[in-house]
Order: structure tokens, then sequence, then C-alpha cells
């Protein structure tokens, strides 16, 4: 039984802390300890060049979670049979709407200042579960 106990007890404070770090979504690189994964996100792919590609499918963005340099053009091209759209977590600087992302759309935007910018299909996901993606924009 004690044992047990303890096991619980880890993993709901283990839960709690998940939690905690997943909810600030500011954006900008928060000034936490320097594990890699302080923000939360699995599978990051760092991309090279000036310009990147990200597809739109039903209902994924691929690669969901990339990493670029500063400066770096992003683009988003809708591969899939239906319509999507990609809207930041955090305001709403960027982003395209459905309307001018149906199947075959192009959207682009560069991303000029590091941080950690995630985003999400309102049509086929939430903020945080779904259709999501992330651009981390790092040195
Ligand atoms: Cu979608």
């Amino acid at each position: 039984m004690r044992p047990r106990l303890a096991a619980l007890f880890a993993g709901l404070l283990f839960a709690a802390a998940c939690g905690g770090g997943s909810g600030d979504g500011g954006g900008l690189t928060s000034g936490g300890p320097a594990d890699s994964n302080d923000d939360g996100l699995d599978d990051v792919v760092v991309m090279d060049g000036s310009e990147v590609q990200v597809s739109a499918l039903d209902n994924t963005f691929r690669v969901a979670d990339i990493q670029v340099k500063p400066g770096t053009k992003v683009v988003w091209e809708n591969k899939g049979r239906n319509d999507h759209d990609v809207l930041p977590v955090s305001g709403d600087a960027w982003g395209v709407q459905p309307e001018e992302f149906a199947p075959g759309g192009v959207y682009s935007t560069t991303f000029d200042e590091p941080g950690v910018y995630r985003y999400y299909c309102s049509i086929h996901g939430t903020t945080d579960e779904g259709m999501v993606g992330a651009v981390v924009v790092s040195d």
C-alpha cells in the first residue's frame, strides 16, 4: 500500500508541474532552467535555410514542431483535402484564415524574434491539442 501511495503522489506532482509549465504560453523564451524541453515540445525538428516548409495535412501539421533561426520565412502549404487555418495561440500578429487557406493554399510569415510560437488549426484542434504545431525560433 505504502509504495503505491508514494507512486501516486509522485504522479500527481508530475502532472501539476506539467500543467504549470504549459500554461504560460507567453511566446518568448522563459527564463526557466535550461532543460531542453521545458517548453513541453517533443520531437522538435531543426530546419535549415532561410525558407522552410510546413505542410497542413488532414488533420496534422507536418512537421508539427520545428526550430529555425531568427529571420527564417516559414511557408505553410495546405496539402490536404479540407480547409484549414493557422492561428497563433498568443496574439494575432500572424496566421491565416480558412478562406485563404483552402486546399492548395499557401501562407508564409517571417519570424525575426527568438521565442516559441505555438499555433493551431481551429477547425481540427484547440490551442493545445489536435491539429497543433510550434515554431521555435532560436540562434
Ligand atoms: Cu485543420
